[in-house]
């Protein structure tokens, strides 16, 4: 049977089943998170990704076209999705930051389901990997250290699935499943993939052979008008076409391989009959790029492709199965979702919205905007970026703008080609939603750039070696005196 119907009607069977009073109180929860994983899914429209696990989860569930990660590297990304707070709050700004350094006494997500009498647990990365420990779990399980070197870009093993880092997380989370069935639970699987270095089972890389990868399509000037400041400066891993599909196909072999182990969850769920009273949310914690506006490789950008997420949920008797959600959703959004959706209080200081009314109803009356946050480090020090996404716009001020604006219609430019930040007829627009995106995140404190640390530091360097040189060179040749008089002898 094709798997859409057989889908449809799984959905359909456990619907007629379901008991919504009876769940409302204990609804357990699973949380997907993938690792720098963007929407290159076949059920976000990808034509070369096979990602059948996931795109039956989308089926069974709901898909938000439109879903923002807060920070488009890891620690502060998940700092903000943990804690439900952003990164002008957490002040979480770099990847060497604790998550909790400024939240000392908030309850984390898993936290919060731990005081309301969940079983909690984790495998895998859920925090950035450092300050795993630094968020508290009833179990928490890493996997074995990968072995292959993290110097390769890409790499196909001969490992078996269950022998990657990916495949002991997703059999070891259906494990605690089937352990801790009986009680409610918030269990987390983490997924190492697609980050970097890009390694997973051969079988994968054979889905996509090279000459069937594309490379972006896109106008030669597509930098053309847009500042510096956007751009990370480290082009990809190639110095040729056929090396740039070959990153791009390792990437898309590491979603594919992922993807089988979501499937690996989802076929643990509906074994241990858990998915008419499991919530499944499925994400990332920020995008990846592959060689769009003018060869950028993966994040630490503020456009679409690095500020953008999948983002997945099945809520069982509420969502209907494969409807799409065009409306903005950010991560901060799913604490207080998850916790209604589960009955839990709203926790004070959150800064999310619960998105529950979409998931009743996807195109219901939304007026809400998705900001995400970006410090590029230079040696003038740290630039903070902040970009604001609507259904239609996308505003990016560098140092509230000193350092150059960017403004994209995604109905009429939804690749973000062309920067309208400075047309005459865009002003009001600019405007509008520079108020708009002070008004929910007033510009986060950066503070100084590990290059500006290092070109300081250089400069002052060089002024002591200077200092030092004139110094020596006095002792040994003292001024002879100024005196008119006996230079005229
Ligand atoms: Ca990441």
């Amino acid at each position: 049977m094709d798997r859409t119907i057989r889908t449809a009607l799984f959905g359909l069977v456990l619907l007629a089943g379901f008991d919504l009073a009876a769940a409302t109180n204990r609804l357990n929860v699973l949380l997907i998170m993938a690792d720098d994983l963007n929407t290159r899914l076949a059920c976000y429209g990808s034509k070369e990704v096979k990602s059948p696990n996931i795109d039956e989860l989308a089926q069974l569930g709901m898909r938000f076209e439109h879903a923002y990660s807060h920070y488009p590297i890891c620690n502060p990304s998940r700092a903000a999705l943990l804690s439900g707070r952003r990164p002008g709050t957490t002040r979480v700004l770099d990847n060497n930051t604790p998550p909790r350094k400024y939240l000392p006494g908030v309850a984390f997500l898993p936290e919060y389901f731990h005081e309301h009498g969940y079983f909690t647990a984790r495998v895998g990365k859920i925090a950035h990997g450092p300050f795993n420990s630094h968020v508290r779990w009833d179990a928490s399980f890493d996997p074995p250290r990968d072995q292959n070197s993290s110097r390769v870009t890409w790499l196909a093993t001969t490992n078996d699935d269950a022998n990657e880092s990916d495949g002991f997380s997703a059999r070891k989370a259906v494990q605690l499943l089937e352990t801790n069935r009986d009680k409610p639970f918030f269990i987390a699987a983490g997924f190492d993939k697609p980050h970097l270095p890009l390694v997973a089972p051969k079988k994968y890389f054979d889905l996509y052979p090279l000459d069937t990868i594309p490379l972006p399509d896109e106008p030669k000037n597509v930098r053309k008008g847009v500042p510096w400041v956007a751009f990370t400066s480290r082009g990809g891993p190639w110095n040729s076409a056929t090396e740039e599909r070959q990153a791009i196909a390792a990437y898309y072999a590491c979603i594919s391989f992922i993807d089988a182990q979501v499937g690996i969850l989802l076929d643990g769920l509906k074994r241990l009959d858990l998915m008419g009273r499991t919530i499944i949310v499925l994400t990332s914690d920020h995008g990846f790029h592959l060689g769009e506006h003018g060869g950028l490789w993966r994040k630490s950008t503020l456009f679409e492709e690095s500020a953008r997420v999948p983002l997945i949920v099945w809520s069982p008797g509420i969502t209907n199965g494969g409807a799409v959600c065009p409306r903005i959703i950010e991560h901060v959004d799913l604490f207080p979702t998850v916790a209604e959706l589960c009955g839990l209080p709203r926790p004070a200081g959150l800064e999310g919205q619960s998105f529950t009314p979409l998931l009743n109803e996807p195109s219901a009356a939304w007026d809400k905007a998705a900001i995400t946050v970006f410090v590029r480090g230079t040696v003038l020090g740290n630039i903070v970026g902040q970009s604001i996404r609507t259904e239609q716009w996308r505003y990016t001020e560098w140092d509230l703008g000193r350092r150059g604006t960017e403004l994209y219609d995604h109905v009429a430019d939804p690749r973000e080609w062309t920067n309208l930040a400075q047309r005459a007829e865009y002003k009001a627009r600019v405007q509008e939603l520079k108020t708009r995106l002070h008004e929910i995140s007033p510009q986060p404190k950066a503070g100084i750039s590990t290059a500006a640390k290092v070109y300081t530091s250089v400069l002052v360097s060089l002024a002591v070696i200077a200092a030092i040189v004139v110094f020596r060179r006095r002792q040994t040749n003292p001024p002879i005196a100024s005196d008119r008089s006996d230079s005229r002898n």
